[in-house]
């Protein structure tokens, strides 16, 4: 291990993280209801500019008023290139009780933006005697911030998770695409010319590079990576189908931009029992190896030493938090 370690940020599960437009009051109460693991009331896409004033206090009612049970609870402000935002973080950090949990900051561009909204929150925690510290979402979703993404991870220690925004991603680097998360099919490859075979068309997933260096900028930082919206909400296994390939990656959760999306992310993001007692055997195996002074042996035919330790302890940590 390097000697620097990073600090983990608070654990929450953010398995499902359900998104709700501030404007759409009638969806409060039926996503505080639901099986997410975390909502962001959203003043941000979601609010047309006539609804962002109205939708701003309508947020700080239902944060106040409605019982949101164990749910992680954060706002998505408006980015740092509006005139919005100001007013969004003053108004909910000075009206809403401590029910809230977090501030969503869409578009983060430098380590600049994270620092000037710790300051910013700072101030108000301090002016009204905040009791609970506001930790930060981090959207990942323009070049400039996946150009910064090491900086911005790094730059306050309310950071707890960077999200991989898709559909501003895709716009901010001028992807030739309409769709909203999932792959296309002009971004594919066609087996070789001159093999015995007939020639195959394989789809590839254009998220990967993205996705990946976001992940290891989170994990660098102790912060949680996720992955962002689906758009396709009709579409289920498409759905799944990209929530596992980030999941395998090391992303902790994914986003539901509608109901039908939650069960699916709370099942994608929780390991089955299976891995889960496949990750207990080898814990097992490798407390007797290590008792007899092994550090790497053999089970069911394969190699496992002691990097299958800190391998099998994530998924077995994962089901206790989900447990718990
Ligand atoms: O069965 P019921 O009538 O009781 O309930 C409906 C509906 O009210 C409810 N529902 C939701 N509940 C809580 N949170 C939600 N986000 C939510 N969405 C719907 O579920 C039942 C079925 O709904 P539906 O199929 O009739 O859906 P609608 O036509 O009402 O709405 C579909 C959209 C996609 C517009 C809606 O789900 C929505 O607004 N989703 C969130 C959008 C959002 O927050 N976008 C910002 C994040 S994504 C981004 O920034 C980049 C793309
Ligand atoms: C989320 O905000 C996105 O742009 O995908
Ligand atoms: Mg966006």
């Amino acid at each position: 291990m390097s000697f620097t370690t990073p600090t983990p940020a608070p654990a929450r599960l953010n398995r499902s993280e359900l998104a709700v437009p501030g404007s759409r009051i009638e969806l409060f109460e039926k996503a505080a209801k639901s099986k997410a693991d975390a909502i962001f009331l959203d003043l941000e896409d979601a609010v047309a500019p006539s609804d962002k004033e109205q939708a701003r206090k309508n947020i700080i009612a239902a944060i106040n008023d409605i019982d949101w049970g164990d749910k992680v609870l954060s706002v998505r402000i408006n980015g740092l290139d509006t005139h919005y935002m100001y007013r969004d973080v003053v108004d909910v950090l000075e009206q809403a009780g401590d029910r809230l949990d977090l501030i969503m900051i869409p578009k983060v561009g430098t380590a600049s933006d994270v620092y000037a909204l710790d300051m910013l929150t700072t101030q108000i925690e301090t002016a009204k005697g905040r009791k609970k510290r506001i930790g930060f979402e981090l959207i990942i979703e323009t070049a400039l911030g996946m150009q910064n993404i090491h900086e911005i991870a790094a730059a306050s220690p309310r950071n707890e998770s960077l999200h991989f925004g898709v559909a501003d991603y895709a716009a901010s680097t001028k992807a030739m695409t309409t769709g909203i998360g999932g792959p296309n099919p002009h971004y594919g490859v066609l087996t070789d010319k001159d093999g015995d075979n007939p020639r195959d068309y394989h789809w590839g997933d254009m998220w990967h590079y993205a996705i990946a260096r976001m992940v290891v900028a989170a994990r660098a930082n102790g912060l949680r990576p996720i992955d962002g919206p689906f758009g396709d909400f009709s579409d289920p296994d498409g759905y799944r189908a990209q929530g596992a390939r980030a999941m395998v990656l090391g992303c902790e959760g994914k986003w539901a931009i509608h109901p039908s999306q939650i069960g699916l992310a709370n099942d994608v993001y929780s390991p089955s029992e299976a891995e889960v007692t496949k990750a207990k055997r080898i814990l097992e195996a490798m407390a007797k190896a290590q008792a007899e002074g092994a550090g790497a042996v053999a089970l069911d035919g394969r190699l496992i030493d002691i990097a299958s330790i800190k391998q099998a302890e994530v998924m077995v940590k994962q089901a206790e938090a989900i447990a718990a």
